[in-house]
């Protein structure tokens, strides 16, 4: 360059093209400034740069082999940290296999948000068959808590934090983000990018309870004869974990935890009435739910199981309800002290209520519930003692109990009809948040999915306890487990089938009966297909090296665990549910 030249540029720089960001960056910023660190997803048009770029600024991306799973490992980062679990997908048809895990984590309170890429707007709406065309946002409204959709780079702070709140606040539960391919590439200003981004304050604010509702509740509680605390999964994803323990022991009252409230307080503790249940639900006098609905799971609180004549009348019971949200109470039947705020709050003010000079639960029904409990616990340490061959669910699942029990910072996934009912009564807990399971709708599926995200999240060692049928709805994620190298151990209990593997064709045709699988099937090598390690089980001695060696290495596992093919009973413990039963 001349010397004259090269004066003349220096006299008059070229003005600095203004810096400018784009959508892909504005997501990413926005979850960032909102302390969002992980995406569960999988890849594909419109999303696929923005998974790249993610990675790229230092984002953990867990890349899946089906949107379903994605979605629940969300669903379950969401219940573990009170942050909403982000999973991305393509449209249309990505969308759609994410929106049951929106949908579930909704029913089960967990918040998350499923973002999906969409096509474009103008050929959408005109139907005019753009690739995967669909109308996402309108699909997903009536099955999430909130739904949105951001059309402009400048809007993407306030979509993402409009998500965030819906997701946290109040009850929590799933939001669907609706993100068209071109909203990505649009670029603006840097700085005016950056200053539109919101950080939420407050995400999930504190809801203070009425002091009238609590007194009104203490006082229930203080007449009680026959008290009686049931704990559920709203309470454990509270994380009051002390005042609960305060409320439990400053009370004396025996309580029951629902599956996923399990070692809120340990299993083993003197108050636990687990191992009385039946015998609780009937004769309680006062009940006080803590984050638990009285759904199908507890009967709607109604019947038999309350100590009611018929299945349709209320127990003489009555009930005492925390909960966040104002519309639960009467759901089912009257509640007669409503608390409503965040448990936390809840629980602390009628701590306070309760004074200095509480008089403990009464001894003649503490009493009670301890002899039933020793004499069912029992009759449980003899049926584990046994060693049959084959193995059954008993022998099986205390080599895992005992896992626990060694391990209790040990997180259990679990699914399946019997693999799940005999699980959650034979395998202990310790520490809150260590389970995660089929939660209130029951659903098979969620086993891989939330073992990833428990394994992701935490770093802990995970056992995920799974019926045959119930694994394989997201077997394929054995590869996942493998691809990030992650602590989980997989246990199938191999019964040959559904509920058991011994139905044959009526018509003695060669189709197999719909409920059984191929025989003996060696599911541990689907582990070993992708590096992980298999095993093949047959007795308890060979699933507990397994087992432990599993979680001491916290090398991906397989452990393919024979079950006798007769040991089940139809549908687990909810039999009663089939309409045959019904009829019946
Ligand atoms: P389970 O299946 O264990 O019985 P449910 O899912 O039926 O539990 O009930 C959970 C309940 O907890 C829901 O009604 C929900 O509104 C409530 N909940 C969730 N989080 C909170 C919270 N932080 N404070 C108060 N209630 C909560
Ligand atoms: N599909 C979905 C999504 N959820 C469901 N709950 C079912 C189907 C029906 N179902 C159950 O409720 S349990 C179960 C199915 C298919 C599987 C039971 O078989 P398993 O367990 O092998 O997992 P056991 O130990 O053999 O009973
Ligand atoms: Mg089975």
């Amino acid at each position: 360059m001349s010397a004259v030249l090269e004066q003349a540029e220096s006299a008059t720089p070229t003005p600095q093209a203004p810096a400018t960001t784009d959508g892909w960056h504005l997501v990413i910023d926005a979850l960032k400034l909102n302390d969002i660190d992980t995406i569960f997803a999988l890849p594909g048009i419109p999303i696929t740069d923005f998974l790249r770029i993610s990675q790229a600024e230092g984002m953990k991306v867990i890349s899946f082999r089906h949107e379903q799973h994605a979605g629940n490992a969300a669903a379950a980062a969401g219940f573990l940290t009170q942050k909403p679990g982000i999973c991305f997908t393509v449209s249309a048809p990505g969308f759609l296999n994410g929106l049951t895990a929106l949908a579930n984590a909704t029913t089960n309170c967990f918040p998350m948000i499923l973002v999906s890429g969409s096509s474009e707007r103008e050929i959408v709406d005109l139907q005019q068959g753009d690739y995967e065309e669909m109308d996402q946002l309108a699909i997903a409204k009536p099955l999430c808590k909130a739904a949105f959709r951001v059309l402009h780079a400048e809007d993407i702070g306030v979509g993402i934090a409009r998500a965030i709140r819906a997701a946290v606040s109040g009850r929590p539960g799933g939001v669907y983000l609706d993100l068209p391919a071109k909203l990505f590439a649009q670029t603006m200003d840097a700085a005016a990018g950056k200053k539109s981004l919101i950080k939420v304050v407050d995400p999930a604010p504190k809801q203070i309870p009425a002091q009238d509702a609590v007194q009104r509740a203490v006082n229930l509680l203080k007449h009680a004869k026959k008290p009686l605390i049931i704990l559920g999964k709203g309470a454990a994803y509270a994380q009051a974990d002390e005042d609960i323990r305060a409320l439990v022991e400053r009370s004396g009252i025996p309580y029951l935890p629902m599956s996923m409230a399990k070692g809120l307080l340990p299993d083993n503790h003197s108050q636990s009435a687990s191992a009385a249940r039946s015998q609780v639900l009937a004769e309680a006098d006062v009940v006080m739910l803590v984050g638990a609905r009285l759904n199908w799971l507890l009967s709607h609180g109604k019947g038999k199981t309350w100590g009611a004549g018929s299945q349709k009348e209320p127990g003489q019971k009555k009930f005492i309800q925390v909960d966040i949200s104002p519309t639960e109470a009467d759901s089912n039947v009257a509640i007669d002290a409503p608390v409503v705020g965040d448990i936390g709050s809840c629980v602390a003010a009628i701590v306070a209520a309760m004074g200095p000079d509480w008089a403990k639960a009464p001894s003649d029904w503490t009493s009670a519930i301890a002899d039933k409990r020793e004499k069912n616990q029992a009759k449980m340490a003899e049926t584990l003692a046994k060693n049959p061959v084959p193995m059954n669910f008993h022998s099986a699942l205390n080599v895992i109990r005992n896992q626990v029990k060694a391990r209790p910072d040990a997180i259990v996934v679990n699914e399946g009809a019997n693999t799940l009912d005999f699980a959650r009564s034979i395998v202990d807990m310790y520490e809150p948040r260590k389970r995660l399971d089929v939660g209130t709708w029951g659903i098979m599926g969620i086993g891989m999915g939330f073992a990833v995200a428990a394994a992701v999240v935490t770093g802990k060692p995970v056992i995920a306890i799974e019926g045959d049928s119930a694994f394989g709805f997201s077997g394929m994620e054995c590869e996942t487990i493998c691809r990030y190298n992650l602590p989980v151990c997989v246990v199938v209990f191999n019964n040959n089938g559904i509920y058991k593997g011994t139905d044959v064709n009526p018509t003695g045709g060669k189709d197999a009966a719909p409920t059984v699988f191929v025989k003996d099937a060696r599911y541990e090598m689907l582990m070993q297909a992708f590096g992980g390690h298999g095993v093949r089980a047959t007795t308890p001695a060979e699933l507990e090296a397994a087992l432990t060696e599993a979680v001491k290495s916290g090398r991906p596992t397989l452990i393919n665990a024979i079950i006798d093919e007769t040991a089940g009973t139809e549908s687990g413990r909810i039999t009663s549910l089939n309409p045959n039963a019904k009829k019946k």
